[in-house]
């Protein structure tokens, strides 16, 4: 059997289950929060009504939006990032889709997070993890799981911030070159970035993103249900909006999984 015949079967038997990775995505989605002397931040989500079945439009509802590139659960491309500028593809109207639909590599940092919000996965930890479930495979994503996504309906849980800033798990510098080594097509978490709450004091700043696109990598935030997923054998499939010259764009970040 061809594997599309196989995948069609699986779809309408429900053996293979479409599992949604997104958050819900309106006024009240959590927004990045940058330091005031250091940058403008994204404005809040608005959804105007234009008409709903009334004298602005009689048989019809529709609405319009404000919202920003990087909002809620959101892809970056290479052109968010200043090390990443100058890809001819880098931005979401030009991006090969090819690598936005593919095998998603799962790495379970739950319950180092529960202990520690500012948990930092390693090089080492990614090993591990290749030791037990195959190297990550060249165009393949590979997503921290760190449950931090049931925290996603309250924006102070969320960023979880205090007057040493915000506390979220994140990658580190080597983490990032390993799986960028390995091929992988892009790094994703459930946190509001792809980085750490505390990734602008380390070198460079905001690792993931720097090394990322520096490499023409993308990245995804927000991500829910992880926990949802295995080790190994989903697949993503996370195309963002053709938005012209878009630096990123909100996703119905979707995985087919295998019941
Ligand atoms: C701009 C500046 C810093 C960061 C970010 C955006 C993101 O996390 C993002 O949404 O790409 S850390
Ligand atoms: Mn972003």
């Amino acid at each position: 059997m061809s594997a599309l015949k196989e995948l069609a079967d699986g779809l309408l038997s429900g053996n293979v289950e479409v599992v949604d990775l997104a958050a819900p995505l309106g006024p009240d989605t959590p927004l990045l929060k940058l330091p005031p002397e250091l940058a403008v931040d994204t404005p809040k989500i608005e959804i105007h009504k234009i008409s709903e079945y009334d004298s602005n439009g009689p048989f019809w509802a529709w609405n319009w939006l404000k919202i920003g590139e990087h909002s809620g659960t959101h892809f970056d491309a290479p052109t968010h990032w200043i090390t990443g500028k100058d890809y001819a593809n880098g931005t979401t109207d030009r991006l090969p889709v090819q690598k936005v639909v593919a095998p998603v590599c799962v790495i379970d940092c739950s319950a180092e997070t529960a202990k520690d919000p500012d948990f930092l996965l390693t090089a080492d930890g990614v090993k591990a993890w290749e030791q037990e479930h195959g190297e990550i495979e060249p165009g393949s994503w590979v997503v921290m799981r760190t449950d931090w996504h049931k925290r996603n309906g309250s924006e102070a849980e969320f960023l979880n911030a205090d007057e040493t800033g915000p506390h979220s798990p994140g990658p580190t510098v080597d983490c990032i070159e390993h799986i960028v080594a390995r091929g992988a097509a892009g790094w994703g978490t459930e946190c509001i970035g792809t980085d750490a709450g505390q990734a602008g004091g380390m070198e460079p700043p905001f690792p993931a993103h720097n090394i990322l696109h520096k490499n023409e990598r993308y990245g995804l935030a927000s991500l829910c249900n992880l926990d949802k997923l295995p080790p190994k054998g989903a697949i993503l499939i996370v195309a963002p909006l053709k938005i012209v010259n878009g630096t990123g764009s909100p996703v119905r970040a979707l995985a087919l999984v295998s019941r």
